[in-house]
């Protein structure tokens, strides 16, 4: 059945973060979702992803956090390749641009161009910060955008308006190092003359051919992605350098070229066959196999990454020579939350590792919501009230109420063996054909990348069972015409059975759970629509809870945490509290109190139980700073005690008072201590 074999990659995320919704949403999810289809219909498919560990957004988090790009990069990479797999985004290698494969890569890939003639040299005068001593490459270098007047453009890419830019480009360049105005001063980089390539993008672009040979169908491609690019090629193409002067990336593997590395952009879509390469060797394959002859190269990308799989990899895969171009880039536009942009500074985002730590049993509850507002042709929002209204309304009332209903009827009428079609009235009929059409009719939508309209079509597949069940009411004729009853509950299995099938690619796992329902392997089914799949006499197992409804105060909690993290100050502090009369302040007993023996509370990582010498006495106090203090080193600590506080179970223990602990902006915690030489029991006022 295998016709077509497709490599897809999704985006490599920055290992300088963690992942949110908006990311999910517009590139991990959709690209999920069609492998997924791609994997039930046997296609050949391959599946890359990793993370994208260079460029100066590391170094400069690195710098601001006092810590080095290495740790910044292990630690965003275990956080997100675990998200992803917690989320089941079934990539078949989740990489990572750090490893020796890739830099050994993307340098053969750098000296195979360069030894084409695909690049220039050039010697050039770039921004240069003289506190600093050091090139003001990409983010290190801000300033108003030329194209859009925003004043938050970076050297190389406005992110309000999208546009590609060079550092020169920029009005008011600003070092983003010393905040001082930067110098000129001569640098010599190796460029892609993009210009002596308009040409052919543009042929291949508007028309899908190459050298004359048909490529792929540019009505295929969405239309902001073709529009953006004709924008660029007809704006007129320049060279663009290849290389930058930092210490961290892929080295430039000519010599004379100490100090420099390669632009991330070069390196980063390298990675998707450095990825390749990771799975093809430890999976006996040749990683050739999946970029070269008929396979399929799909990009799934943000609408901010156009430009480098449409335009600059491109050019870059036709200089290699052999490699296929991509037959699509399906960008996404960007998703809001709540009335704003997603923003990692000010903290306005729903990161994916927490919304699972919080909610495990809602990771399809959450996909199905996902695709339903995914931005594909223009922005979209997130909200909690439509996560609710999503999944009270659709997912619960309509696919679980219906799948219950069929299957709970079963086992209540036929001890849960499917009955036999009998004769077919017109009703019948026509419902068995509008089954028939389903997968085919989403089976295209998907291939057509509408995700968003194929899962609205796999409810419309759920509704028209609620609607037949309602139409015939079977459980009124229970009493008086089983063999009918016989007919509209085998079809209203189909349906069930037809759900499993068209569900998969969408929710995994829900559509998993009703196939067990069903004792049915939907799995070893295509995705095809069959009205018989469900033998009679099959056995079916018993239904259970499919979908849990959200209830208000989940919204409002939700909500309520959006608001909280995001009224964190620049500096990540909380803003000052509502205004207590010095009455209250004074009836706190806070006193200096000396730790005398420390201990972790077993089963709870985080605590230590204190024993304190108050100067009035000698108490317990729980303490939640075990991830902070060996309990060894603090024996003898002098601290500030809060002793009036209401005792607490914490753990089965009893906490007599509270410890104070001082903050800092990464939620490292450190004691609030008296100077030497004063005793416990002494006040802090
Ligand atoms: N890391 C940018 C981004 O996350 C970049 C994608 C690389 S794909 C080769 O927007
Ligand atoms: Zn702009």
């Amino acid at each position: 059945m295998s016709e077509n074999k497709y490599t897809i990659t999704a985006a490599l995320p920055y290992a300088n973060g963690p992942l949110h919704l908006g990311h999910v949403a517009g590139v991990y999810l959709p690209a999920d979702i069609f492998v997924r289809f791609l994997r039930m219909n046997k296609e050949e498919v391959l599946f890359v992803c990793g993370s994208d560990e260079h460029g100066a957004a590391i170094t400069l988090r690195a710098k601001k956090e006092g810590t080095t790009p290495k740790a910044i990069v292990d630690m965003y990479h275990e956080i997100n390749s675990k998200a992803f797999a917690d989320f089941d985004i079934s990539f078949d290698i989740y990489s990572r641009t750090s490893n020796q494969v890739h830099h050994d890569t993307a340098q053969e890939y750098f000296k195979k161009l360069n030894d084409n003639g695909s690049f220039i040299q050039k010697t050039t005068e770039q921004y240069y910060d003289e506190e600093y001593k050091q090139f003001l490459a990409d983010r290190y270098i801000t300033g108003t955008c030329p194209n859009c007047d925003s004043e938050n453009a970076y050297g190389d890419q406005c992110e309000k308006c999208g546009s590609a830019l060079s550092p020169t480009d920029l009005i008011n360049p600003i070092s983003t190092l010393s905040g001082k105005v930067p110098t000129l001063k001569e640098t010599s980089h190796w460029f892609l003359p993009l210009d002596q390539h308009e040409d052919w993008l543009r042929t291949w672009i508007k028309e899908g051919s190459l050298d004359g040979v048909q490529q792929h169908n540019p009505k295929d491609w969405r239309n902001q992605v073709n529009g953006q690019c004709m924008s660029w090629i007809d704006g007129g193409l320049h060279p663009r350098a290849m290389t930058r002067d930092l210490d961290w990336g892929v080295k430039v593997p000519v010599e004379g070229a100490d100090g420099k590395v390669l632009y991330v952009w070069l390196d980063a879509p390298i990675g998707y066959i450095s990825a390749t390469k990771e799975w093809a060797s430890a999976n006996n394959k040749d990683w050739k196999d999946y970029w070269t002859g008929d396979r399929k190269l799909v990009h799934f990308i943000g609408k901010d990454n156009i430009v480098f799989h449409a335009i600059i990899f491109p050019v870059l895969l036709k200089e290699h020579g052999g490699l296929v171009l991509p037959d699509n880039v399906p960008a996404y536009e960007f998703l809001n939350l709540e009335g704003d942009k997603f923003s990692t500074s000010r903290n306005w985002a729903v990161w994916l590792h927490e919304f699972i730590n919080e909610n495990p049993d809602k990771v399809d509850e959450m996909k199905y919501v996902l695709t339903s507002i995914a931005p594909e042709s223009k922005d979209s929002e997130f909200t909690w009230k439509e996560f609710q209204a999503r999944i009270n309304n659709e997912l619960a009332d309509i696919l679980g109420n219906f799948v219950n209903r069929a299957v709970v009827l079963t086992n209540k009428y036929y001890e849960g063996k499917v009955p036999a079609l009998g004769e077919l009235t017109d009703i019948d009929k026509d419902v068995l054909n509008q089954i028939g059409e389903f997968p085919d009719r989403i089976a295209g939508l998907i291939k057509k990348y509408k995700l968003r309209e194929a899962q609205a079509e796999a409810m419309n597949l759920a509704r028209l069972g609620n609607k037949y069940l309602a139409e015939t009411e079977p459980w009124k004729l229970a009493k008086t015409d089983m063999s009918r009853v016989n007919t509209i509950m085998n079809i209203a299995l189909q349906i069930t059975a037809n759900l499993t099938i068209v569900f998969s690619p969408f929710l995994p796992k829900k559509a998993q759970k009703i196939a067990e329902f069903l004792n049915f392997d939907q799995k070893s089914w295509g995705f095809a629509g069959k009205t018989d799949l469900l033998a009679s006499n099959h056995q079916l197992s018993q239904a259970s809870i499919l979908i849990s409804k959200v209830d208000d105060a989940f919204v409002e909690a939700q909500v309520e945490k959006l608001k909280e993290s995001s009224a964190m100050n620049d500096n990540n502090f909380p803003p000052q509290k509502d205004e207590v009369a010095f009455d209250d302040f004074m009836k706190m007993d806070i006193r200096v109190g000396e730790i005398l023996a420390a201990e972790k509370v077993p089963k709870a990582d985080k605590l230590l139980k204190l024993t304190v010498n108050t100067g009035l006495d000698t108490r317990t106090v729980v303490s939640g700073i075990a991830e902070h203090y060996n309990p060894e080193d603090i024996i003898g600590t002098k601290v500030s005690v809060l002793m009036n506080l209401a005792p607490r179970k914490i753990r089965g223990v009893e906490s007599q008072g509270m410890i104070l602990m001082a903050e800092n902006e990464e939620g490292k915690l450190s004691f609030v201590s008296p100077e030497d030489g004063f005793e416990a029991g002494g006040e802090v006022r």
